[in-house]
């Protein structure tokens, strides 16, 4: 607000505007006058505070809209979230995804992985936007994509109610229960689930799913809505709930960090040397300052902001910075590293053990394509 008037949309052109007056010319005067004028915009001179208001206000949009959080695979594109509420989109496929990867992480699975996510349009993707070919997510992405309090929970359903379920949530136009659903899972010719992680559904087994907390609501769809009314001790308790932006965020930085590392590993003996951090230490104190990591997304080939760091903040502790100070040193680098290598080792001989299974990852089923 700038002296009562709002700004909206700060950076739009207004080519013409309307001059409008009205006079009541006389006390009692019934009618007023109206004259209207039309004005260049461009012949006046801009108003210098309200200039650098608009400026202030532009500079937050362009710093979320300029920080790159992850660059969208081939498979996903073209990448759009039009029409979700009324079809099957690829961004709403993208964000189910890897929503599931990140689910999968072992931080956060500890070992028991989702085998698939399903999230209805009206939580995500619910941008209605068309990207452009060579445009990735940003936060301004993530944030018109999925809002902050639509928490991701892990349900156990039967096949059943996922193969005769989730095709209920397909009609009515537009819908916000519509269901997306990740690249794990693959729809037969009547619209029914037929595969999920690359095998024949199997109507017996209790399966993994992340959804929101709209998962279960019986108006949207009677199979998986009745299922849940008469097992509600199976509805996830409120506090298991992931916050959806810093599960993802957390998720791309740890993927980023991997990235960052392998390049500075010239002997990839799975430890930093002194010497190879140098390769990013460009002043030389032994440690990667967010500046320093700034450049090193931006070698990355990532579009980054100096003024945005809250990406750059979510890396620094996907890369070890255990005591906060902005800083990773060589030690909290290569002492996360370790844990994180005891971590998988722990939950590989679980699975091993025949404990857990291993997650059904989008890489097996795809291949090389890269995703970050
Ligand atoms: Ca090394
Ligand atoms: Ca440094
Ligand atoms: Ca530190």
């Amino acid at each position: 607000m700038v002296s009562g008037s709002r700004i909206l949309k700060p950076g739009l052109d207004g080519i013409r505007a309307l001059v409008i007056d009205v006079v009541w010319a006389h006390p009692g005067d019934e009618k007023p006058t109206i004259e209207v004028e039309m004005k260049t915009v461009a012949d006046y001179p801009p108003d210098t505070a309200l200039l650098s208001k608009v400026k202030q206000a532009y500079t937050l949009i362009d710093n979320l809209r300029n920080t790159q959080l992850a660059a969208v695979p081939p498979f996903f594109r073209p990448l759009t979230s039009e029409d979700a509420r009324g079809k099957n989109v690829s961004m709403g496929s993208y964000m189910c995804s890897v929503i599931r990867d990140a689910l999968n992480t072992p931080s956060v699975s500890q070992g028991e992985p989702v085998d698939c996510v399903l999230i209805k349009a009206g939580s995500c993707p619910r941008a209605g936007k068309t990207y452009k070919d060579d445009e990735h997510i940003t936060l301004e992405a993530l944030q018109m994509e999925i809002q902050a309090p639509n928490e991701i929970f892990v349900y156990q359903v039967p096949g059943r109610v996922i193969k005769y379920g989730v095709c209920e949530q397909w009609g009515g136009l537009p819908n916000p229960g519509w269901m997306q659903f990740c690249d794990a899972v693959s729809v037969d010719a009547d619209g029914l689930i037929a595969t999920i992680g690359g095998e024949p559904i199997d109507e017996k087994r209790v399966y993994r799913v992340g959804s929101t907390s709209d998962f279960t609501r019986k108006s949207d769809g009677k199979t998986i809505g009745e299922y849940f009314e008469a097992h509600p001790e199976l509805v996830p308790e409120h506090d298991t709930g992931f916050p959806p932006h810093a599960l993802l965020m957390k998720f791309w930085a740890e993927k980023m960090w991997e990235r960052i590392f392998a390049s500075l590993d010239k002997d990839q003996n799975d430890e930093l040397s002194a010497d190879e951090l140098r390769a990013l230490d460009k002043d030389g104190d032994g440690g990667l300052s967010r500046d320093e990591l700034l450049e090193a997304l931006k070698a990355q080939g990532f579009t980054v902001h100096g003024g945005e760091t809250s990406f750059v903040d979510v890396l620094l502790q996907a890369a070890g910075d255990r005591n906060n100070d902005g800083i990773i040193s060589l030690e909290e680098i290569n002492r996360e590293r370790s844990l994180k290598k005891e971590l998988a080792d722990q939950l590989s001989r679980r699975s091993d053990n025949g404990v857990e299974a291993t997650p059904t990852t989008t890489e097996m089923l795809r291949g090389e394509q890269e995703r970050v």
